[in-house]
Order: structure tokens, then sequence, then C-alpha cells
């Protein structure tokens, strides 16, 4: 009777409620479709031909995409008309449809049966799916629709979210809440949120999902696990997206209950063989296996002497008749391996190129450590020409500041992205070892560790849904621009008001290396708190393992700083092709953002503008934190043109970061300065307390970290 009453009320209130109120809690993240300026304009009708769940999707996308922009206005413009390159009408018209692949599209205003049109079209009904939201992203961006031509392939085959979700709703580095995946529940209620995670993804070209932690249980392999994942297969296939699990090496063992996981014994082949079959009964079109093996305490062939290839390819084996994949990560290093632990990755797995059966990527991180605020780019790529190389690149900011700090990835990943390697002469970016180009792979794939968790707006922040539509649009086509993509996501974010669009992309594209600024500068790396990786800790020293305490990455003393990864330290230069490790090789031409990730330096070196390195580093902290500062400034005056809800937790969270980078900043400072005994730059501030109240933080229950 009470609960009755209640919830009469709250049904009373949800109607009182203006409409704008509950609608801008970052839920409809990029999809939000607002009354635009001129309705008359937008496209009046959508007809289907055809019939699919796919083909359905796109058609309900624009209706209610359109029905949202127009308000109250009435539309003029010309029908939208949903077809594939099948259809005759559409094929008398010679589109170069024949160039789209099986995932590409083409929008176009053409004549039809004599009246003009926009034109969605694709070899496939994913392709105008995605044609779909290509369209709405140039009405929702204000771009026009005159004379439209969008035609668009994906560059890369496999875009792929890796979640870090673990069974009991925990996600590892994760600052969205829990899980999305609500194992229990599962697979009998897949509520509107599953729908909802596969549409935002469809709308970005993102066609697959590892959808368990990399340190993986081997429960998701049992009979209950795999009816559950298949549930969300079902759910995810007409959006294009297919399901794949991590797999934990010793499962034929924990499951099976053999005395071995060798994957040379051939019980354990038959075992997964076995396993294989059972998953791809549940879901035909599961996508394959993502490993974590030998890293950081996970089992794998090294176990029983055997090499990563012959892991890989033992599971390779067990996919391959079912047209599965194997992603093998070679994010690998060992406490047993004194060798700079930049170098282990390569040392490991470079002489395995050409071992991988045809059906295996290796995935490697976008730098040779571990998504630190700048990595150089890892070795591996361009030094592996036979094997398919996956880039891994890290969408959750477990060492950028979480949510709570503004940092756009965008411009992180165009910089991996765009390195290059120099292994085929001059353009041989990281980009064209990813997408097959530079060795004539097929099989092509791009990872991102996704930062989406059940909290009401996905990513834990407004400004963390732009880190997962730029993975999505990168993975897509690595040749757009970090600033286009930033302006887009800000058009259809708040609003296409180049009032809004122009300061917010202009804060988002400085953003990231405010964060390298205050955290990390010039080519310093892994400084962050232990365990939860939050705030400064450059002084730890203590832990186990060598490469796990800050000191073993600085390297700093009374004379100077940095990791000495040139011939006289430890060499980790020569992993390069030659031009670039000539290049790392010399402090005088390596990039100023790397100097100390390659050379120590003494304090007083000085810079190419004369400065020391000490007074520049100083400079670097303050830049950090200054940056952050107007950030926070530009973001106040944009409060008329942002709504309330989403205007003050920006607002917050900026304050936050201010704090955090001052933190950073200070203590950092504090630390170098016990050690060389020097005194600040001229007109540079003192830290605000001693360096022993700064070792004194400690930042217990910090989200996302696993102990
Ligand atoms: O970045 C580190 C994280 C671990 C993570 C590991 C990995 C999933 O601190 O939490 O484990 O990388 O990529 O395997």
């Amino acid at each position: 009777m009470f609960n009755g009453v209640r919830l009469l009320l709250f049904a009373l209130c949800v109607m009182l409620m203006p409409a704008h109120a509950r609608a801008e809690d970052g839920y409809d993240l990029w999809l939000r479709y607002r009354p635009v300026t001129d309705a008359a304009a937008l496209p009046r009708a959508v007809e289907r031909r055809g019939d699919s769940p796919t083909l359905r999707l796109a058609e309900e996308e624009l209706t209610r995409a359109l029905a949202a922009m127009a308000g109250d206005g009435r539309t003029r413009g010309p029908r939208i008309v949903l077809a594939t390159s099948a259809d005759a009408e559409i094929a008398a018209l010679r589109l170069p449809t024949a160039d789209l692949g099986t995932e590409g599209y083409l929008v176009r205003s053409v004549r039809l049966g004599n009246s003009p049109a926009i034109l969605v079209t694709a070899n496939s009904d994913i392709g105008v799916l995605y044609g779909t939201f290509a369209l709405l992203r140039q009405l929702g961006t204000a771009a026009g629709i005159a004379d439209l031509d969008l035609t668009s392939t994906p560059r890369i085959g496999l875009r792929v979210l890796n979640h870090w979700d673990n069974l009991d709703g925990q996600v590892e580095r994760g600052y969205a809440g829990e899980s999305i995946w609500d194992w229990w529940t599962l697979p009998e209620y897949t509520g509107p949120r599953y729908t909802d995670y596969a549409r935002a993804n469809a709308s970005l070209g993102i066609n697959g999902t590892v959808l368990n932690n990399v340190n993986a249980k081997a429960d998701s392999l049992t009979a209950p696990y795999i009816a559950k994942a298949a549930a969300l297969a079902d759910v995810f296939r007409p959006w294009g997206i297919k399901v794949y699990l991590s797999a934990r090496f010793s499962a034929p063992v924990e499951l099976g209950g053999l005395p071995t996981a060798d994957p040379l014994d051939p019980r354990v082949q038959e075992w997964w063989n076995a396993k294989a079959t059972e998953v791809y009964r549940a879901i035909p079109d599961f996508g394959g296996f993502l490993v974590k093996a030998n890293s950081e305490g996970q089992p794998g062939p090294r176990d029983y002497g055997r090499s990563h290839a012959d892991g890989a390819n033992m599971l390779a084996r067990a996919v391959a008749p079912h047209g599965g994949i194997v992603m093998w990560r070679a994010f690998v290093y060992a406490d047993t391996d004194p060798d700079d632990r930049a170098k282990q990755a390569y040392t490991e797995f470079k002489p395995l190129d050409g071992q991988f059966a045809d059906n295996v990527l290796v995935q490697v991180k976008n730098g040779a450590i571990d998504f630190q605020p700048r990595e150089p780019f890892h070795p591996l790529f361009g030094a592996m020409p036979q094997t398919p190389l996956m880039l891994e690149v890290q969408i959750t900011k477990e060492y950028l500041g979480y949510n709570t700090h503004l940092a756009f990835l965008g411009t992180m990943w165009e910089e991996v992205l765009d390195a290059d390697t120099m292994v085929q002469g001059a353009g041989s970016t990281v980009a064209r070892v990813v997408d097959g180009s530079l060795e004539g792979h097929r099989l092509t794939g791009i990872a991102g560790v996704a930062n989406i968790g059940a909290d009401r707006d996905w990513s834990g922040s407004t400004f963390d849904q732009a880190n997962w539509y730029a993975f999505g649009r990168l993975a897509w086509d690595h040749t757009l621009s970090a600033e286009a993509i930033a302006r887009e996501w800000a058009a259809l974010t708040f609003t296409p008001d180049p009032a809004l669009v122009q300061p917010v992309t202009a804060m988002m594209m400085a953003s990231r290396e405010y964060v390298v600024d205050y955290m990390t500068p010039l080519g310093l790396a892994h400084l962050m708190g232990t365990g939860h990786h939050h705030g400064p800790a450059p002084w730890v020293a203590d832990l186990a393992r060598p490469e796990w305490n800050p000191v073993y990455y600085h390297r700093a003393d009374r004379q100077g700083i940095g990791f000495d990864r040139t011939a006289s330290g430890s060499n980790a230069v020569a992993q390069y092709a030659a031009p670039v490790a000539a290049r790392y090789a010399d402090p005088r031409t390596t990039p100023v953002e790397d100097l100390l990730w390659f050379h120590h330096l003494p304090w007083d070196w000085q810079m190419a503008d004369g400065e020391s390195l000490w007074g520049t580093l100083v400079a670097r902290y303050d830049r950090g934190v200054a940056g952050v500062a107007d950030m926070r400034r530009q973001w106040q005056t944009l409060a008329p043109l942002v709504d309330p809800e989403r205007h003050a937790q920006t607002d917050a969270f900026l304050a936050i970061q201010q704090r955090d980078a001052t933190e950073w900043r200070d203590a950092s400072i504090a630390y170098w300065q016990s050690l060389n005994g020097l005194p600040l730059p001229a007109g540079a501030a003192a830290p605000a307390h001693p360096l022993e109240y700064y070792q004194s933080l400690a930042y217990p229950y910090a989200p996302g970290h696993p102990d």
C-alpha cells in the first residue's frame, strides 16, 4: 500500500519534471538528437527496402532521430532510402559500391524514381546501419545535407572493446561504477542497457567486444557462463557486434581435471577443441579468444617450457574450423628477467615472428611499459612483419587521473598511429602496420580497454565519453584527425553552436598534454601510487619486484635523472629500426617529450633553448597546473551553453583535477629537490607542504584496483 502511494507520487513527479531535467544526465551519449534550428530542411521520410533485424534498426534509428530533431517543426527535405547495393534500382545507378567491402557505406544525394533522395547503401545490412549513423552525425553536427557524399570503409577489420570486467561485478581499472554485465541475472534477463550499449558501439563502427577481464577466471568457459555470453551475443548480433571471451590458459586443469595445460599435450588440445565446439554451438558467430599468458601471474605456455606461439596456435586450431581468431597479448615482463622492462616483450616475441597460425593476432600495447600518459611507440610495431599486430590502447584512464581528470585521448592515439617505425623507409607508420597495408595482412585489429560501467553516464564523466567515441572513430578510420573527432563529439554531446564547439575542442586538444606535464613531464613514466596508480609516489622503492618501483623508472639521484636506454644503458633503442634508433640514441635529436625515457642526464643539462633540465622540468609542472586552471575558467564561461547537470559535474571534476595537479607538481618537485638539493628556478612557487606530507598521503579504497 505504502509502496503504491510512493510509486504514484514518483510517477507524478516525473510527469511534472521539465523535459530536459532527466534527459541530460549523460545517458544518451552522443546520440542525443536535439531539435535543430532548421527543421524544414530535415529529411521528411524514411523508405526501407528489404527486411532484416539490422535494416529495421537503421529505420527505427532514423525515425526516432528525425522526430526528435524536428521538434514541432515540419520536415520537407528529401526522403531517405535505405537499401543494399543488391536492390535493382540502386544497382542501376552504377554507384562505386564495389569498393565498400562488407562494412563500408555510401551516403549520397541522388534522384530515385524521379525525385530527390538521400541514399544510404552498402553491400551488407550492417553497412547500411553504419551509413545511417554517419548520416545522423552529419545532421547532428549541423553539417548540412545538400549534395551529400559520405563514403567510408573501415581501415581496420576487428574494432574491439576489451572489458576488464570481473564476474563479481568489479571492473579492473574501471572508474564508471560496476560492470554493466549482470552475470547473476543473465541469461534470462537482458535489459535495455545491453541494447543501448550495442547501439552506441554500432554508431561508431565497433564490431567486437571481449566480455571478461584478461585476468580471467576459468568460470567464463563453463556451460552456465557460455549461456550468459550467448544471451548477450543475441542482443548484440543485429548491431554487428561479435562476442569474444578472455580465456584462462589453465582452464583444462581447472575445469577439465587434466594434470596439465601443456599446449603440446594431445589431451589439452582435445579439451580446447571440445570447448570451442561447445562455445560455437551456443554462439555460432563467436569471435574467438583473447589471452593474457605468462604475465603478472597469469598461467601460460611458458609454465611448460613452451613458447607463446605454441600456446596461441593450440587455441587457434581449436577455433579455426568455426572461423574464430585468437588475440594473444604481448604484454609480458618477468621479475626473473633483469633486463629493462621496456625491452622484454620485444625480446620474447620478435623471435616468434612467422610461427603464429594464420588466425592469430598478437596484441601489442601502444607503448612498451604500460599505458603511461606518454610513451614512445612500442618497438614491436614493424618488427614482426609476418604477424598481424593488433594495437591495444587503454580508453579507461588508469594512469591519467581516472574519470575526474579531463584528458582527451584522441591526441595520444593519433600520436602513436602517426609514429613512423621507418622499417620500410619513411611513412611506415604504426597505423599502416596495424591496418595491414604495410606488410600485406588481411587480418587486422585494434583493441581499446573499455571505460564503460554501470554509471548512468556510462563512462564516469561526460568528457570520458569522448574517449570511447574517439576510440571508435579512429578504429574505423585512423586518418581522421583527433581535432575533427573532438569537434564532432562536442557538437553532438552539447550543441553544434561554434561558441561551444570551438572552446571545448581547444580544451580537449590541450588536455592530455597538461596531464603529461603535471604527472610525468619530459619522458618520465610510472611514478604513480602503488597498486591503485592514483597520485604521485616517485619515492617508492620498497616493492618486491624492481620494475614495480617508481625509482626503477626515473633513476634520479644527486647528479641527474632519467633512464639510459642508449648503448651505454639498457640499449632499448636498438629495438627500433636504425634511423629511429639513431634519433633516440642522442639526447639532442630525441624529441624533448621523450627525453628522460631514453636518457639519464645531469640536472644542469642544457636544453636546446639554453634553459637547464631542472628549470625546464619545473616549468613543465607549472604549465600543466596552469593549463588545468585555464580549462576550469574556460568551462565556467560555458555555463549558458550547457545543461546544468552536466555542467556542474565537469565543473566539480575540474576542481578535483586542479587540486590533484597541484599535488602532483608540489610532491614531485619536493621529492626531486630532496635528491638534487637545487633551489627552485626564479619565480617558481615552493611546494605548499614538505615532502613528508605528500609521502604520508594515502588513497584507501581508490576505485578500480583489484586488491
Ligand atoms: O596496466 C596494467 C594494469 C593491470 C592490467 C595489466 C594488463 C589487466 O595495472 O590491472 O591487468 O596492465 O594489461 O594486463
